[in-house]
């Protein structure tokens, strides 16, 4: 069964936002109409279907991310409360704690992926995207090449170099996408998209979870620093794996959609791929400008600690809120001209990794991955040419490309 939620075009949304369903086909397949009318509602609005409270607004959203005591995580940033229902596996060191637990991880976890760190990394992820980009234009002499943006592109190259910097063995790997798919469905309701993934997560969790063993992982791996900070006593041994699996939950959908959405942002804007070509450094703001104008992590649960007055209304204790990222990401109220891909504006201070204290541990991860892969197309590509319309692969939490036909005219 579907409901069907009646939209009169681009930026309108009809019907009574309170009984909307956000994780509905119809709004997660075009999520722009109803996240502007959220924001035009005011500061946070009741979603009964859900009983839940919603947040659009640049200024509102921020807020509640920096204000972890009042606006906790550790009841689950789903829509299940921990403290009333079990969760369905065992909660996140990372994402699902407030302080004081949260700070030994995030201590260790912060240095491991951390610019410093990741220096070591650059000179072979952008080889690895080089030699990627190299062997899908290999057999296309000058003419243009057709390849899937996010197959052989958004997909490929995060699967080819973020594993193997965690020190999983190769063995396996097609669990972790749609191991990550499901878990960021299940932040949502039990709705449809749960429904397709829960007779395969024993699989795919079962592996995820075996690869967090210290005697799985290679020994020069941030999995292997993880365990190392066991032995320091930083964390303990029983920490360790769970920390090990954060990475493998949150390192790979995410970077995939992340480099979907660069990706259509220069196939639709070849002025700003024409840009990047002349300065290849522009490759770091366009990939966060994606971040901002796509928000591929759409949205995060909060859970009121107290009752928490926002506006004219009292977020009761215990009441879920549903914070926006996308919608604060394009809120008029902050940016200028927000629907528009602009590689001349400012995208920081963006909420696409978060803000505050849980605020992304893996974005200089993400944006390493994101200038290797651009970089290498740079150097080969004049121009990314869509040859038919992306399709989107719906998800609770992720805004996703299925599939992105391009057509790749060689510089
Ligand atoms: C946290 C988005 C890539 C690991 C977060 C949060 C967001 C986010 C919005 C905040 C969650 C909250 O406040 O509740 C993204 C996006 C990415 C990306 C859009 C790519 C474009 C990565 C990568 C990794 C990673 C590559 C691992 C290497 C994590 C972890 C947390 C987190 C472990 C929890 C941090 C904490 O609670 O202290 N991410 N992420 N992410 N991310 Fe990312
Ligand atoms: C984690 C985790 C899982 C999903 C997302 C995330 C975006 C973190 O297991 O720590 O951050």
């Amino acid at each position: 069964m579907t409901t069907t939620i009646p939209t009169t075009g681009p930026g309108t949304f009809v019907g009574p936002l309170g009984e909307a369903d956000p994780f509905s086909a119809e709004i997660l397949g075009d999520p722009l109409p109803f996240q502007a009318a959220l924001r035009d509602a005011g500061p946070v609005t009741y979603l009964a279907r859900y009983d839940l409270y919603g947040m659009g607004r640049y200024v509102d959203v921020h807020a509640a991310l920096i204000d972890w005591q009042r606006f906790c995580s550790g009841a689950g940033v789903g829509l299940t409360n921990f403290r009333r229902e079990e969760p369905w596996r065992p909660p996140s060191l990372l994402l699902e704690t407030d302080p004081p637990h949260h700070d030994a991880p995030r201590r260790v976890l912060a240095p491991i992926l951390g610019p410093r760190a990741l220096r070591r990394l650059r000179d072979r992820w952008f080889a690895a995207a080089e030699e990627h980009v190299e062997t899908l234009l290999a057999d296309a002499g000058a003419g243009p090449v057709e390849v899937d943006g996010m197959a052989d592109l958004a997909e490929a190259f995060p699967l080819r170099v973020f594993p193997d910097a965690v020190g999983v063995p190769r063995e396996g790997r097609e669990h972790l996408l749609p191991y990550g798919d499901h878990l960021f469905n299940a932040f949502g309701p039990a709705n449809w998209l749960v429904e397709q993934g829960n007779p395969h997560i024993a699989e795919h969790g079962g592996w995820v979870n075996a690869q967090c063993a210290r005697e799985v992982l290679t020994d020069d791996g941030f999995g292997a620093e993880i365990w190392a900070a066991a032995d320091r006593g930083d964390i303990t041994h029983e920490q360790a794996p769970l920390i090990v699996r954060s990475l493998l939950s949150a390192g790979v959908d995410t970077t995939v959609h992340g480099l979907g959405a660069v990706l259509r942002a220069m196939a639709t804007h070849p002025e700003a791929w024409t840009a990047l070509r002349q300065e290849p450094t522009l490759a770091r703001v366009a990939f966060d400008e994606a971040v901002r104008w796509e928000s591929p992590v759409q949205t995060f649960f909060r859970t009121a600690e107290t009752d928490v007055p926002v506006g004219d209304t009292v977020v009761p204790e215990g009441a879920k809120i549903l914070m926006f990222l996308g919608a604060a990401n394009r809120d008029p109220r902050h940016w200028d001209d927000p629907d528009r891909f602009d590689l001349t504006r400012d995208p920081s201070g963006h909420v696409g990794f978060g803000m505050g204290l849980h605020q992304c541990v893996g974005q200089h991860v993400a944006r390493l991955e994101a200038a290797a892969l651009l970089t290498a197309l740079a150097a080969r590509v004049e121009r990314i040419e869509p040859t038919a319309d992306p399709t989107r692969h719906l998800n609770n939490t992720m805004r996703a490309f299925e599939e992105q036909p391009l057509r790749l005219h060689l510089a």
